[in-house]
């Protein structure tokens, strides 16, 4: 693995799990997202993991709302535009794949299937193949998405396989604490750092109440960070979060205070070998 004297961070504002019910300062609609992607550049974070909703707030693979949100978060920010392929647990393959007709920077690729919460989100190795390859063709720079070790050996076994990424580096994200995945507590992170491959940065993020271990831990280790309220919506115990911008705000101060202040854009850039 490689690490970084500043620190790269992602923030994930929306996911596919929380109900803007349970949850209605969840940003779902377009101009919710901008907003909210310019709050978050505006304190620090250099990438945005972007998930999004219908008019009835449902997670959507809408191809023109995707090439609409690129387009309107690219005019507002500098920010990194990642769009996931994960999607929700429901979406079929073809419909993930076709995410990458909207031509965003970046796009994560889930590494291996995992039971998620009482669902399963389906990750076939011929599918992940066929991302990596349509990434690469088409210029996208992936972020491989790390849920339990296994996945970590997957994505030695890909590179193996079917050679480096577009942009020639390799950056994957932990995504720990996941019901059903690897537990978010500081062993699993040190067994998952041994597994990164040679030269590949990380992030990580901490699910719920694992937030701030692997916040901690990632910044220690001298890796990257995402945050945001796709992983976690309670601030403190008992408090929940107020906006995206608020968790951000928070891993910045941590970063500086870590001697590891956050990165611009167009440094990430340069990290990740993003050319778009
Ligand atoms: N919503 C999860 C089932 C990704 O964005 O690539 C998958 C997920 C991973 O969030
Ligand atoms: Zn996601």
């Amino acid at each position: 693995m490689s690490t970084s004297p500043g620190t790269l961070i992602t923030v994930a504002p929306t996911g596919a799990e929380h109900a803007k019910s349970d949850v209605p300062n969840l940003p779902v609609t377009l101009d919710e997202l901008v907003a909210t992607a310019r709050d978050c550049e505006r304190v620090g974070a250099a990438m945005i993991h972007i998930h999004i909703r219908d008019d009835d707030a449902k997670p959507s693979l809408d191809l023109q709302r995707l090439k609409d949100t690129v387009a309107a978060v690219r005019e507002s920010t500098n920010l990194i535009v990642q769009l996931s392929t994960g999607g929700a647990v429901t979406d079929p393959e073809e419909h993930r794949l076709r995410v990458l007709d909207a031509m965003p920077d970046s796009a994560s690729c889930s590494m291996g299937t995992l039971n998620f919460g009482d669902d399963v989100f389906l990750n076939r190795w011929d599918f992940i193949v066929e991302l990596h390859k349509r990434m690469r063709d088409r210029g996208i720079v992936p972020e491989y998405e790390i849920f339990d070790l296994g996945h970590l050996t997957a994505l030695r076994r890909l590179l193996d396989q079917h050679g480096l990424p577009a942009g020639g580096h390799v950056h994957l994200d932990l995504v720990m604490g996941v019901p059903g995945g690897m537990p978010g507590d500081v062993e699993t992170f040190a067994a998952a750092l041994r597994l990164i491959p040679e030269g590949a940065t990380f992030s990580a993020t901490g699910v719920g109440r694992s937030t701030l271990p692997i916040l901690f831990a990632a910044l220690s280790a001298g890796g990257h960070v995402r945050v945001g309220m796709e992983d976690t919506v309670s601030y403190a115990r008992g408090e929940r979060v107020k906006d995206n911008a608020q968790l951000v705000a928070r891993a910045s101060g941590l970063a500086r205070i870590a001697q590891r202040p956050p990165i611009k854009p167009d440094d990430a850039r340069v990290l990740l070998g993003v050319t778009s």
